[in-house]
């Protein structure tokens, strides 16, 4: 998610508050056996494109590229002249090399003992078939396919066999409504959605059918509707519907990966940003794969004969794309899936499918890892969690003692923790740790992966000194960038490339510490200006969660006429933990002590809840129109509404700083 408008123009820097003096090295059979070692750094400082082409080399090509890179800013283009299959890459390369009865994905559904094992074999299988099927639908090389459908295996491989035939998928996230499914169908002009007939969530069968009946009623291009059966469900099958089981089922198996440019599309994914209309993200195929797969393999250190492998990402964000398809796949891993909620049937459901499959690469999210503290050390405490060696964490800031709270109480202490900045736009992970280098910081993303130039810069665009906050920027190019926004170039130049000088700019704002590890401190626009400094969200929220009795946080700038803006704190207290009456100020004498009295929230109030986006981020802009009583905005990216009026409902009785 990127703003729309780049940050406050007067911005100077951002203060450099937080002082975190935990390190954790790598355990040492780690650091010894590691897919990567510090040389990689070097290696890619000396010859940046060297590096990248190695990296391209790891895939199957059909034919080598001429030239790595083209570079108009703010137009790039990767391994030019190169062919090559995704789907091949992901599939048929592993079975060819004699690894078809590997495990490529260990599918659990959510109503207890739905499993289903898919080998790379299987999906091969499966991947040809939905290709030959796609293609008696009239589904051609370059034709959008909108995919709207639970986590199930029919997912990646509607999404492997659209990559096959060189078809552009736009996955819809299955949460959202028909509105939003018609908008991103239209905007992409799709001719086919691939959907089921609902999914498991919290223990009941839930529907998608009928949005997307809804969304393609709105939608003239759709020409088909393929539909598979997963709850049984009654649906209302209309001409344009094509069961799944009765069209993929009585295909062929054999179905031969044409070659596709290195440029050719591969997906366009919407992101939401804070307001206007989505933005179509547009990766391609050549370079998409070369930095999703080697970061997959570098980051995660993954050993595919020996590795369990699971994110818990949902498939219909970036992540649950570049981490549980592309890049796993590309690797030959074993993964899970996961298709529920981590509180279904119980809050120990996600230690107790590590415990199952014997995961050792755990990748989450923030939002999960402070959920899990709110609801207690003894959940985790009760399954055997001695398989894990790595741990993840992507989608937001990961506050330290989260951070530590997961090392302990999930990796024993003795996981590493990478904690990954990326986003939808840049396709792959950016600035991250490598588990078997990195003496690693809790909430720090360290450095930026070898291969990739990222720095912090002032307002100017000058770089900030060791020590000091601004604004996180990328300076060249990097193989998985988006190579625009769909049908809108303006866009994408106006929205990443306009800010700074030949610099891409993100939106989020970083802090280089004085060793010159990055630390990422939130988006731009929700940085707090407080009697003239610029404070960033994360390190009040941070400072709230070392608090013993805080499981979550969120801050925000309310206008105040004294201070110009003022802190204004929502907290969710550990699950142990009571509400007294004195919360507030202990909680508020805590910031400052942690930060220094200008961090002082004027108020703080402790809520059950915090508005989240449906990908679990914090959604700021919603608790700015309650702490400055204004009618709350647009809620429609919330994950549920009703978390609004909890919230609402707290703030008269809060008090303020006396
Ligand atoms: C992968 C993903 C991107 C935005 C990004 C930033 C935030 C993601 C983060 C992080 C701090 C991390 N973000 N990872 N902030 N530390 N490790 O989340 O993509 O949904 O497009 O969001 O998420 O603000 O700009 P996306």
């Amino acid at each position: 998610m990127a703003p729309e408008t780049p940050g406050r123009e007067t911005q100077e820097t951002l203060s450099n508050l937080l002082h975190e003096t935990r390190r954790f090295a790598p355990p040492a059979g780690l650091a010894a056996s590691a897919n990567v070692s510090a040389d990689a750094y070097e290696e890619a400082s000396g010859d940046r494109l060297g590096f990248w082409e190695r990296a391209a080399d790891r895939l199957s090509w059909g034919r080598r590229w001429d030239t790595t890179l083209e570079w108009t800013p703010p137009f790039a283009k990767w391994f030019l002249g190169g062919t090559l299959n995704v789907a091949y890459n992901c599939v048929d390369r592993h079975v060819e090399a004699g690894r078809g009865d590997k495990v490529a994905y260990h599918w659990e559904g959510e109503p207890d003992g739905d499993t289903r094992t898919l080998t790379y074999s299987d999906l091969l299988r499966e991947v040809s078939k939905a290709a030959n099927a796609l293609t008696e639908l009239g589904v051609g090389k370059g034709d959008r396919v909108a995919i709207y459908m639970p986590m199930i295996p029919e997912l990646p491989i509607a999404m492997l066999a659209c990559a096959r035939i060189g078809a552009i998928h736009s996955v819809v996230f299955g949460g959202f409504s028909a509105s939003a499914l018609s908008g991103r169908i239209q905007d992409a002009d799709a001719k086919l959605v691939i959907t089921a007939d609902g999914g498991y969530r919290r223990g009941a069968p839930s529907a998608l059918k009928p949005t997307v009946d809804e969304a393609v009623a709105e939608c003239p291009g759709i020409e088909h509707v393929l539909v598979v059966r997963r709850t049984g469900q009654d649906v209302q099958v209309t001409d344009k519907d094509v069961w799944w089981h009765e069209l993929v089922d009585r295909q062929s198996d054999a179905h031969e990966a044409p070659q596709h440019d290195a440029e050719d599309p591969l997906y366009i994914l919407y992101t939401s940003g804070t307001t206007g209309k989505p933005k179509g993200i547009l990766h391609t195929t050549g370079g998409y794969l070369t930095q999703t797969s080697w970061t997959h393999h570098a980051v995660f250190d993954l050993k595919p004969e020996s590795d369990v492998y699971w994110c818990t990402a949902d498939i219909g964000w970036v992540t649950g794309h570049s981490y549980i398809v592309y890049g796993p796949l590309t690797n030959g891993a074993t993964s899970v899936i996961y298709e529920g909620t981590p509180d279904t049937p119980h809050k120990g459901r996600f230690w107790e499918v590590v415990q199952k499959y014997g995961v050792t690469i755990l990748y989450t999210a923030p939002t999960a890892i402070r959920t899990f503290m709110k609801w207690g050390d003894d959940i985790p405490a009760k399954f055997d969690l001695s398989s894990l060696r790595v741990l993840g964490s992507v989608g937001e800031p990961i506050n330290p003692e989260a951070y530590v709270w997961y090392r302990e109480h999930i990796g024993g202490e003795r996981c590493p923790v990478v904690d990954t900045w990326w986003q939808t736009e840049t396709g792959a992970i950016m600035i991250s740790p490598l588990p078997g280098v990195t003496a690693a910081k809790p909430g720090a993303a360290m450095r930026p992966l070898p291969g990739i130039v990222a720095d912090v810069v002032d307002d100017q665009g000058a770089s900030v000194p060791d020590g000091g906050g601004g604004f996180l920027v990328v300076r060249e190019p990097w193989p998985s960038m988006l190579r625009g926004i769909w049908g809108d170039e303006k866009r994408y130049v106006d929205t990443y490339w306009s800010r700074f000088d030949g610099m891409y700019f993100p939106g989020d704002g970083a802090k280089r510490d004085e060793d010159g590890d990055l630390w990422l401190l939130g988006r731009v626009d929700d940085v707090m200006l407080v009697s003239g400094h610029n404070i960033s969200t994360t390190e009040v929220e941070s400072a709230l969660v070392s608090h013993p009795k805080v499981a979550e946080a969120a801050v925000v700038g309310a206008t105040d006429p004294i201070t110009g803006q003022a802190i204004v704190a929502f907290v969710i207290l550990r699950g142990s933990a009571e509400e007294s009456a004195d919360i507030a100020k202990e909680l508020r004498d805590h910031v400052a002590k942690a930060l220094g009295p200008i961090t002082k929230p004027r108020q703080i109030l402790v809520v059950p809840e915090l508005p989240k986006t449906r990908s679990g981020k914090i959604m700021r802009r919603l608790l700015r129109d309650v702490a400055e009583n204004r009618s709350i905005g647009d809620v429609t990216t919330l994950a549920d509404s009703s978390v609004m009026n909890l919230i609402s409902e707290k703030l008269p009785s809060a008090p303020t700083e006396d």
